[in-house]
């Protein structure tokens, strides 16, 4: 039972209680040559270890083939070339020859085979990555601004979230006992894999803390005790002007308060959080409230707290209702200010003034402050492959091979290449001409800003496509603006296959959250700058009229709009809103 409000425990809080060490019986099934997935409670304990149990949906009607996908944590989106390298031969190997850039910065591997998961994991680790609790009930990757990547605030910024990643990091040793000390496997990596661990300059970034012991002797876990957290947490941070990783969707957000020049610390933002369920009104989206001023010294003390109140408060009774934005809503902000104040001792000063202005990536060359480059790239829908004449995946071996830049993966699934020589700028752009991706260096605003999340074929959860139809659906947009005397106009869409908000569509301009094959909710009203929710619009629009419905509002706002209003401003304030049923 619930000791807060006495209800029957979810599931999941059952097995965590059970299996503290959250190895399962994945060993057992690895060991197993008959297996070809993992079943029952493991689909729940793998994904603590980056893992999700999937089929091929395209395939179902001729009966299931399993894979799984695994997702790795890169701090920041921040992957040095060696070990993109690493990554770039792993998924020709073991997976199905793609790299998906998520939006939270991370890669995705997909359609890997259960034979090819210890190889791909193991090989992972000794590339000094991890894919150690990049699902599960635990923090998830740490987002922060790659956009752009070099200067000192960025790099204070960037050394406070690998900070808060390992301190927030679960402490169980199962992890590295089954896929780094359990898997023996040569795989002819050698030389790959030594200069991926000498491109990274300290030992694994990503290895948790050693795990305290309990009175018994056994692992225990001070942060996440024994069932962890009711539900998943994510943190984020931000450097103003630009929300380039949408600070207000996180659990927890650190704003970057600049004053002279000079990082003093950041403001605290609890609460935010996407996913919903279609027809389940305990379910909303949430942008997170700004709770107060910390220092740089505080960030572990403060993040920690807060993660300490969710796995206090939260619900484990219904993880549709589990996450922290639930806390936030219901017991209220100020609750949450005295009850922080309380575990740290004190209060949290006011927090201080900030302004976004916009956010996304920016395209093509700029100048960092050391003088080298960096190259930001559009990647559509984040997917790197190779497809008839579009070759972005060589070209990025290519270039990672001849000229080692560090790879920084954006919040908006795309890509910047930094750390460049001004001599190689010439040969990079050539290798990009070569391989057919002259569209990554300008994109325009509405392609380069937009989001789908992966759906189907991979995504159990999918209810509509989204990655696979979203660029062409982009294009009829395009044509909707052009139509309208907009053309090339800067518009934030995003589109999801399920309401669980992946690609982040209820703060866009536009989004899409899909609601049966074909069907989608039409969400208008965001703003460019994160910082304001979508409203339902028209609930399952068939995919084929909604860029004639946009078209229409698109000709309305050219003809109405103030001088530099963006649609979205115009949407959410225009008299093109179905009335409110009458009460
Ligand atoms: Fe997500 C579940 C993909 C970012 C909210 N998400 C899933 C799963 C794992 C489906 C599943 O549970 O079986 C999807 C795997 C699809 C596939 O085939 O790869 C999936 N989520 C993604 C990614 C890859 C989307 C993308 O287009 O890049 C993102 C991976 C991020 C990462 O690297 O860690 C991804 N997911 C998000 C975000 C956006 C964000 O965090 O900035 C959200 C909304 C913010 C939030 O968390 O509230 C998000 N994903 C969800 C939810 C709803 C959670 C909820 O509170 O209700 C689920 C379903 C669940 O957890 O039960 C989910
Ligand atoms: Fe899957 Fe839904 Fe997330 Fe898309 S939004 S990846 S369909 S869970």
């Amino acid at each position: 039972m619930d000791p807060i409000s006495g209800k029957p425990l979810a599931k999941n809080e059952l097995l965590k209680a059970d299996k503290p060490d959250l190895s399962g019986n994945i060993r057992e099934t690895l060991a197993n040559p008959e297996a070809d997935r993992f079943t029952g409670d493991d689909e729940q304990f793998i994904k603590f270890h980056g893992i999700y149990q999937q089929d091929d949906r395209d395939k179902r009607k001729t009966g299931k083939e399993y894979s799984v996908m695994v997702r790795t944590r890169q701090t920041g989106g921040i992957v040095p070339a060696a070990q993109y390298l690493v990554y770039d031969e792993l998924s020709g190997r073991f997976a199905n020859g793609t790299l998906r850039i998520t939006s939270r910065q991370t890669f995705q591997f997909h359609g890997v085979l259960q034979k090819g998961i210890g190889p791909l994991i193991k090989s992972i680790n000794d590339a000094l990555s991890s894919t150690l609790a990049t699902c599960g009930d635990v923090n998830r990757n740490v987002t922060a601004p790659s956009n752009p990547p070099v200067d000192d605030i960025a790099v204070q910024v960037d050394e406070d979230a690998f900070a808060i990643t390992r301190a927030l990091l679960p402490r169980t040793t199962a992890y590295h006992s089954i896929w780094v000390d359990g898997v023996q496997v040569d795989l002819g990596l050698g030389e790959k894999i030594a200069k991926a661990r000498a491109s990274v300059d300290q030992a694994n970034p990503y290895m948790p803390p050693p795990a305290d012991t309990d009175e018994s002797g056994a692992p225990s876990d001070p942060l996440y005790g024994k069932t962890y957290l009711p539900r998943k947490f994510k943190t984020g941070f931000a450097i103003p002007p630009n929300n380039d990783t949408d600070i207000f969707t996180n659990d927890m957000g650190f704003v970057a308060i600049v004053e002279h020049g000079k990082l003093i610390g950041y403001n605290l933002l609890v609460g935010g959080g996407l996913g919903t369920s279609h027809g389940n009104k305990a379910t909303y989206p949430r942008l997170a409230d700004v709770i107060g001023f910390i220092t740089r010294e505080q960030v572990i003390a403060v993040g920690s707290a807060v993660v300490a109140i969710h796995r206090d408060w939260g619900d484990r009774t219904d993880r549709k209702h589990a996450r922290i934005k639930y806390v936030l809503q219901e017991k209220g902000v100020e609750w949450f200010r005295a009850e922080l104040g309380k575990r740290l001792g004190a209060p949290l000063p006011a927090a201080k003034p900030f302004l976004f202005r916009g956010q996304g990536d920016a395209f093509g060359w700029f100048k960092q402050l050391d003088g080298n480059w960096f190259l930001g790239l559009f990647v559509e829908t984040g997917r790197v492959k190779d497809a008839d004449s579009y070759k972005l995946k060589t070209a990025l071996r290519t270039i990672a091979e001849k000229f080692g830049p560090t790879f920084r993966l954006t919040a908006t699934q795309n890509l910047i290449l930094s750390d460049i020589k001004e001599a190689d700028k010439a040969a990079i752009e050539k290798v990009l001409h070569d391989h057919g991706c002259g569209i990554v260096f300008n994109p325009g605003l509405i392609k380069g800003r937009g989001m789908a999340c992966p759906a189907l074929p991979t995504c159990g959860l999918a209810l509509a496509e989204s990655e696979r139809v979203f660029p062409k659906f982009l294009a009829k947009l395009e044509e909707g603006q052009a139509a309208a005397g907009i053309a090339n106009e800067e518009l934030v869409v995003r589109m999801t296959g399920c309401p669980n908000g992946c690609a982040r569509p209820y703060n866009a301009e536009i989004g899409l959250v899909g609601k049966a094959p074909g069907k989608y909710n039409i969400m208008l009203g965001g703003n460019r700058e994160g910082t304001r929710l979508a409203r339902l619009w028209k609930e399952a629009a068939l995919a084929d009229e909604i860029p004639v419905l946009i078209g229409e509002l698109f000709k309305q706002y050219a003809k109405e709009r103030t001088t530099g209003q963006a649609f979205g401003d115009w949407v959410d304030q225009a008299p093109v809103w179905p009335a409110a049923p009458a009460a």
